[in-house]
């Protein structure tokens, strides 16, 4: 027989080791039955898995149901969202027990670079690490930062690593909501450190600062006009601030940044009571400073828990997420309302030609809200 019809793991050296006859398909007794019990079980696979399938799934850590699970709390569809709260309150008893932290900084700071990184090293200490991220811009583009994935390939194929790429906003909540309750579903799957990425632009710092326990800022050397623009408003939101690319001919620069860093957080308030925030260097090309700020974070865990800041500040996050719902779900409600769809243009033609006042307007759109149902 010829050895091209051998299978590749015979041993071509040695060829009489190995004998197969290569014959025509044939179907047997009983196979168009279990092709049909094949397609039943692709189709189920393809059909929506139900609340407690969900549920199972994502507790065991079964990373294509989790996928499915964050996907049903990103869809902008109100049946999906019903679901997806089901399966948030089945799944609250096992969230909360990860390290939560946000990176921000500007485009280019290296976030990406750093959690691809860090996040790699946090797995091999044996951490199980979800990554997620915030951008801001999503809504309008519709698309989220999925570059970085390219620049997280190394985590994206760690078995201990889950990326998510941010969802983008629409009714019922927008990104913060649907970012919170990934980080609860991937907190109930089992992943014990939650790192939160995004672009610094100003409001998804403090959105991003209300659902993490540790915010860290990326910056980079030479910065010293950059401090001087810089809102000390952001670097009032900070645990750590990170000089970041620390690396080769700009090593020396990053010290002396970093030291102009912490002279001006030497005069700013903590963002987190009993902790104060420094500035460190590290460099995601060479490792260098990544286990330090590992061992910053543990400590600033360890510090917050025992006096109690760190639990008090989850409380008054999970208070804050109550009322911005509330706040979404009014202003969904409203807006969907039929009466007040209807009375909307011609108010607002009569708002903006002067006509009308903007307070009379809104008392008639409230009187309508209030006393239809519809
Ligand atoms: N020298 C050096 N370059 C880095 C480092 N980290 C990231 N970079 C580079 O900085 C650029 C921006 O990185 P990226 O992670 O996409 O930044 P992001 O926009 O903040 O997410 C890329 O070209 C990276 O290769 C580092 O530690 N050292
Ligand atoms: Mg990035």
């Amino acid at each position: 027989m010829a050895t091209d019809h051998k299978p590749e793991w015979s041993d071509p050296n040695n060829p009489e080791n190995c004998s197969s006859i290569v014959r025509k398909g044939q179907e047997h007794e009983g196979q168009s039955a279990s092709i049909q019990k094949n397609i039943r079980f692709q189709k189920r696979r393809n059909s929506e898995p139900s609340v407690d399938e969900l549920y199972e799934g994502v507790i065991k850590g079964e990373r294509s149901l989790l996928a499915r699970a964050l996907t049903l709390v990103e869809s902008n569809a109100e049946q999906h969202f019903q679901k997806a709260q089901q399966l948030l309150q089945k799944l609250l008893p096992n969230g909360g027990k990860s390290i939560r932290i946000g990176i921000t900084g500007v485009p280019g700071a290296g976030k990406s670079t750093f959690i691809e990184a860090f996040g790699s090293y946090l797995c091999d200490l044996g951490h199980r690490v979800a990554v997620l991220a915030i951008d801001p811009s999503s809504s309008i583009s519709g698309g989220s930062i999925l570059g970085d994935k390219t620049r997280m390939e190394q985590l994206a194929r760690n078995p201990r690593a889950f990326i998510r790429p941010s969802p983008t906003a629409g009714k019922l909540g927008g990104v913060h909501r649907k970012t919170r309750e990934s980080l609860l579903i991937c907190e109930a799957a089992g992943y014990d450190v939650i790192l939160i990425e995004t672009v610094g632009v100003g409001q998804s710092e403090v959105i991003i600062r209300d659902m993490v326990d540790f915010f860290m800022l990326l910056v980079l050397t030479g910065a010293g006009d950059e401090l001087q623009g810089m809102k000390k408003g952001i670097m009032e939101l900070a645990d750590a601030i990170l000089v970041h690319k620390a690396d080769g001919a700009n090593k020396q620069k990053a010290e002396q940044t970093r030291k102009e860093y912490n002279r001006i957080l030497h005069f700013l308030q903590p963002a987190t009571k009993g902790w104060a925030t420094k500035a460190y260097t590290c460099s995601s090309m060479t490792q260098e400073g990544i286990s330090e700020i590992w061992r910053v974070i543990q400590s600033f865990e360890q510090t917050g828990k025992a006096s109690g800041v760190f639990n008090e500040r989850r409380k008054s996050q999970a208070r804050e997420w109550l009322y911005s719902m509330i706040t979404d779900q009014l202003e969904f409600h409203f807006y969907q309302h039929r009466g007040i769809r209807n009375q909307l243009p011609k108010l607002e033609n009569e708002v903006i030609a002067g006509e009308k006042t903007v307070a009379a307007a809104v008392e008639t759109l409230f009187n309508t809200f209030l006393t239809n149902k519809e």
